[in-house]
């Protein structure tokens, strides 16, 4: 009976002596991946359990980069800063094939405005400038290089101007007398232009540090075992033969 008991306690100490292993490694697993679990981890020691450390952290980049890609508001630049009328709302009028923008609308301290001033259409849309005969003679055209050229300012009613944008991107324009009263405005065309895109930088960032600190972790504890390893096979070849050696000189 006591020699079984003996076998027994020495078993049970084996065991937990394994179990506190396996629970420590379990532990730094556990923080990284909450499936992983200790079991695995054990015998494995920190090779999978880093491994999969790593997994994790590319999977809570990706959804992170997407986002900034996605659906991002349209980025005019900071071309509608000085736009009196502009309020940051870009009219949706994506589904329609004409749309209409007033010309010498009410802003920028008269009738030198257009309305809206942003505005988003589908490819092949086509945009028609109609104007109010209010405040002057105004025209369209793109700032810098671009497609719109409506000709002369006019300030006759009813007049109009239309183009149809077969270019997704960003299309902004002046009127060329009311410019620098803020007479501007800007069409947004498709799916593919430029986007303000600032909730996508920030997920990558709180995402990516979480991995190399746990992944370091392991690693750095490997690597310590590896060279402690190592270097104790190192000293005791080394001192097992040069000792006799520098005895005899
Ligand atoms: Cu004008």
């Amino acid at each position: 009976m006591a020699s079984r008991n003996t076998t027994v306690s020495r078993r049970a100490f084996v065991l937990t002596a394994a179990g506190a292993a396996t629970a420590a490694t379990g532990t730094a697993a556990a923080q990284e991946s909450p499936t992983g679990g200790g079991t695995e981890t054990g015998t494995a020691e920190g090779t999978p359990a880093g491994t999969d450390g790593g997994a994790t952290g590319t999977e809570g980049g990706s959804p992170a980069d997407g986002g900034g890609g996605g659906g991002g508001p349209p980025d005019f630049g900071g071309f509608l800063d000085s736009v009196g009328n502009f309020d940051g709302t870009v009219v949706d009028a994506q589904g329609q094939d004409q749309v209409s923008v007033a010309v010498g609308a009410q802003g920028n301290g008269g009738n030198f405005a257009f309305d809206p001033p942003a505005v988003h259409v589908d490819n092949g849309a086509t945009v028609v400038w109609e104007w109010t005969g209010q405040g002057g003679g105004h025209n369209v055209v793109s700032d810098g290089e671009g497609p719109l050229d409506s000709g002369e300012a006019v300030a006759d009613q009813g007049t109009t101007y239309e183009y149809t944008f077969d270019e997704d991107g960003i299309f902004n324009y002046i009127c060329e007398p009311h410019e620098s009263l803020g007479m501007k405005g800007s069409v947004v065309v498709g799916t593919d232009y430029p986007t303000a895109s600032a909730g996508g930088g920030g997920g990558g960032g709180g995402g990516v540090p979480q991995v190399p600190n746990s992944a370091k972790t392991l690693g750095i504890a490997t690597s310590l075992v590896m060279v402690v390893t190592l270097g104790l096979t190192y000293v005791f070849m080394r001192y097992g033969g040069d000792y006799e050696l520098s005895e005899k000189d």
